[in-house]
């Protein structure tokens, strides 16, 4: 890895000569929708545990917040001053203590042992079949895949690298707000607007039902690389590496963002990963190690497949 940026991230201005809208051939299934409530679509076990973990404790907390109300609200009617002008003078109820001191203690016994199963699954790291170091910068990722060595024969310390800015970040010409320019870069990176803000000029690239090993850490300062619909979040901390892991099933697009506040455009590094098929994802590692050894820029994901270099990709369905 002796240079962390070995591609450069792609033209816009050559983007928008080449002619307009490139068709993505994949299916946009991680991002916010309007009027939306609850998670995006959970395409890994690790999403799907979260979610399963969150139904079942709201339902313990809708349950206990009916008994206090209930409580409350009895104990409202019963033992008001006008229904009881002559007050009780006892202080101490030994059973009910003891059991409003056990009740708690046993329900955070059953959500403890339903969470940490759930929390260590998400932490112990397992063999990676594609290891990919993320770097958090202010304002931008870089994404090394560390066993790609672009060129074994001939500069075996290289391996492939890119940064992954916004669409509408200064990097590309924006200002981090939506103008008629950078729609047009949107809709030539295959987008609309309304992936404005979450949209990058570069994508991390991963094989579908692949186990990814994330080696998240920061340049400068603390970030965390997220990824809701993959359920998974992990901070980079400057000085250390720290690690995370998914194996997403579906094919498709997904976004996620910083989300550890790391400055003033904090708001602008999201992340994309493209989840594509096998075959895709080897073309596109050699597509852009071949970009590498010719300077050119970087290849999406999209013009590997749609070139035909890789088998048709299977787009599933967005429930
Ligand atoms: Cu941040």
């Amino acid at each position: 890895m002796r240079f962390l940026t070995s591609l450069k991230t792609a033209s816009f201005a050559l983007c928008l000569m080449a002619g307009g809208a490139v068709a993505q051939g994949l299916e946009i299934i991680g991002q916010p929708v309007p009027q939306g409530t609850g998670f995006q679509p959970a395409v890994t076990e690790l999403a799907r545990d979260i979610g399963w973990l969150d139904h079942f404790i709201n339902i313990i907390i809708a349950v206990i917040v009916a008994f206090v109300t209930a409580l409350l609200i009895w104990c409202i009617v019963r033992f008001n001053a006008r229904r009881n002008p002559k007050p009780a003078t006892f202080t101490h109820n030994s059973p009910v203590e003891v059991a409003w001191t056990l009740v708690p203690i046993l329900i955070l016994v059953v959500i403890g042992a339903f969470s940490l199963p759930v929390l260590f699954k998400q932490q112990t790291i397992p063999v990676a079949d594609v290891t990919i170091k993320a770097t958090g910068n202010q304002w931008y990722w870089n994404y090394e895949y560390v066993d790609e060595v672009v060129d074994p024969v001939n500069d075996p310390a290289t391996t492939l690298a890119f940064d992954s800015y916004m669409i509408g970040s200064p990097f590309t010409d924006g200002a981090n707000m939506m103008t008629p320019e950078v729609e047009a870069q949107l809709v030539a990176a295959g987008y609309t607007k309304e992936q404005f803000l979450l949209a990058t000029n570069t994508a991390m690239v991963v094989p579908v039902n692949k186990t990814i090993v994330l080696r998240v850490t920061g340049a400068d300062v603390i970030h965390a690389w997220a990824m809701p619909a993959f359920g998974v979040m992990q901070s980079g901390v400057p000085g250390r590496i720290s690690h995370l892991w998914f194996k997403a099933e579906q094919e498709g697009i997904y976004f996620g963002q910083c989300t550890t506040l790391c400055g003033q455009m904090h708001a602008y590094m999201p992340i994309t990963v493209k989840v594509v098929s096998e075959e895709a994802y080897a073309a596109w590692v050699d597509a852009n190690k071949k970009a590498v050894i010719d300077g050119g820029d970087y290849v999406d994901v999209s013009a590997v497949v749609l070139a035909g270099d890789a088998a048709p990709l299977a787009v599933a369905a967005n429930d």
